[in-house]
C-alpha cells in the first residue's frame, strides 16, 4: 500500500501527536511541509481552507485536517486500538487528551519564544521550513511574540508562575514514568498521544526546554523518546507485557499529576466556559453548521495570586464534551466511581462544564450544531 502523506512540521506541537500515533500504529507515512504549491492548490481546499497541521492525505486523495480527527479516524477503523476499555482509564485518557491539547499552551509558548541567543538558529530554521517566502519566518516569529504570546497569557507578570508550574510538571511526570512506561501501564493511550503534543514538539525538543527535561526529568524524557518509536521501548522495566494496568488501576502517581494540572486547568476552563457561554448567548441566531472559530473572546482567572488573561477556545469544550459523553454512557455505579476519582484529582468540575450548544465537524472544520 502507498504511504499516506502527513503535512506537518518537525517542530509542530500538534503534528507530534498525529506522528506518534502513526508510528505506534505502524502506519506507513511520509512527512511534508504544508507550504508547497500542491498543498495550497490540492490539499487546502479539501481541508476546509484552514491551513493547519497536522493534515493527512490518503493515496486516493482524501484529506483529514486536525489531529483529533486523524486519530479518531484510525481508532474507528482499528477497533479502538489505543482507547482503554475500563471506565476510569478511559475517562482519564480523554482528560489527558484535553490537557495535552489545550491546557499546556503557556509553558509551550513561553519556552519556545522567550529564549535568546542560546538557541542559535534553531527557531528561525524551523519557521523557514513552513514560511519559506522572503521574511516569512522572521515576520511570523515577530507576530507570535508581539500578539499571540500576550493573548495566550504569556506576559512578563506570568513568567515566574509558568516556570514554577512547569518545573512541577516535570517532577510529577518524572515520578510517574519512573514506575510505568506509559500513563496507564505498558501501552500508550489516547491520553498519551494528547500529552506528547506539548511535551515533544515544544517542551521536549527545543534546546532550552529539552535540556531542562533531560536534566530534571530523565524518565519523562524517556517517555518522549518512547512515544516516537514503533516498538514498546520498555527495556528498563521488569514487566515486559504490553497491556494497560489490570483492574482499571489508576496509579497514585497519576492522581498526583492530575492534581497538579488542576491548579490551572480548572480555573482556566471555568473562566473560558463562562466566556464561551456568554458568547453563545449573544450569538443565539447562528445557523447550524456555522464554523466555530478558534477563539471567541478572552477570559480572566487567577492562579497563586497572579491574574492571567487568555483567549477562550471553543475547541477545549469540543474535547471535554467527548469525555462528558463517555461519562454519561457509563453505568450508575461506574459513574460514581469515576466521579470520586475525578474529585480525588481535583478535576470533577470538568463534568459540569457543558456548553449550551454542541460542536461537530463538517468539511474538515469544527462547526456549531
Ligand atoms: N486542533 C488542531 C490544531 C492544529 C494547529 O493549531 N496547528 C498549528 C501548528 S502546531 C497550525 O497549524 N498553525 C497554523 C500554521 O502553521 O499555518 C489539531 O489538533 O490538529
Amino acid at each position: 500500500m502507498d504511504p499516506i502523506t502527513l503535512y506537518g512540521g518537525a517542530f509542530s506541537l500538534y503534528t507530534g501527536r498525529a506522528r506518534s500515533y502513526l508510528i505506534k500504529s505502524k502506519i506507513d507515512y511520509r512527512e511534508e511541509p504544508h507550504s508547497s504549491a500542491y498543498f495550497y492548490d490540492v490539499v487546502l481546499p479539501k481541508a476546509g481552507g484552514r491551513r493547519g497541521i497536522p493534515t493527512i492525505e490518503f493515496p486516493n486523495g482524501d484529506v483529514i485536517r486536525d489531529g483529533v480527527a486523524i486519530i479518531d479516524h484510525y481508532e474507528s477503523t482499528n477497533g479502538g486500538q489505543f482507547s482503554p476499555e475500563t471506565p476510569k482509564q478511559r475517562i482519564l485518557s480523554l482528560l489527558f487528551d484535553v490537557i495535552g491539547a489545550e491546557g499546556m499552551l503557556r509553558p509551550c509558548m513561553h519556552y519556545r519564544f522567550n529564549q535568546g541567543e542560546e538557541e542559535g538558529e534553531f527557531l528561525f530554521f524551523h519557521f523557514s521550513t513552513v514560511y519559506p517566502e522572503k521574511d516569512g519566518a522572521k515576520d511570523r516569529i515577530a507576530f507570535i511574540k508581539s500578539t499571540v504570546l500576550p493573548a495566550w497569557g504569556v506576559r512578563p507578570n506570568t513568567k515566574d508562575l509558568i516556570e514554577t508550574m512547569h518545573f512541577k510538571t516535570l517532577k510529577k511526570l518524572n515520578a510517574h514514568f519512573s514506575n510505568y512506561p506509559y500513563l496507564f501501564g505498558n501501552k500508550p493511550s489516547i491520553g498519551d498521544f494528547g500529552m506528547i503534543a506539548p511535551l515533544y514538539g515544544h517542551l521536549g525538543r527545543d534546546p532550552v526546554p529539552l535540556s531542562l527535561m533531560q536534566i530534571n526529568a530523565p524518565r519523562l524524557f524517556r517517555w518522549v523518546e518512547r512515544m516516537n518509536r514503533s516498538e514498546p521501548d520498555i527495556g528498563e522495566f521488569a514487566d515486559k507485557s504490553t497491556n494497560y494496568l489490570a483492574n482499571d488501576e489508576i496509579p497514585e502517581t497519576l492522581i498526583d499529576v492530575l492534581k497538579h494540572f488542576a491548579t490551572d486547568f480548572i480555573p482556566e476552563s471555568v473562566a473560558a466556559y463562562n466566556c464561551v457561554s456568554h458568547w453563545l448567548e449573544a450569538n443565539k441566531d447562528l445557523p447550524a453548521g456555522t464554523v466555530a472559530e478558534r477563539e471567541v473572546g478572552s477570559c480572566t482567572f487567577e492562579i497563586d495570586g497572579i491574574e492571567i488573561n487568555a483567549v477562550a477556545q471553543p475547541f477545549r469544550f469540543y474535547l471535554l464534551h467527548r469525555l462528558q459523553k463517555e461519562f454519561d454512557s457509563l453505568s450508575e455505579a461506574d459513574r460514581e466511581d469515576v466521579r470520586q476519582l475525578l474529585k480525588d484529582c481535583h478535576m470533577d468540575e470538568v463534568l459540569n462544564l457543558r456548553l449550551s450548544r454542541e460542536m461537530g465537524r463538517a468539511n474538515n472544520l469544527e462547526v456549531w450544531l
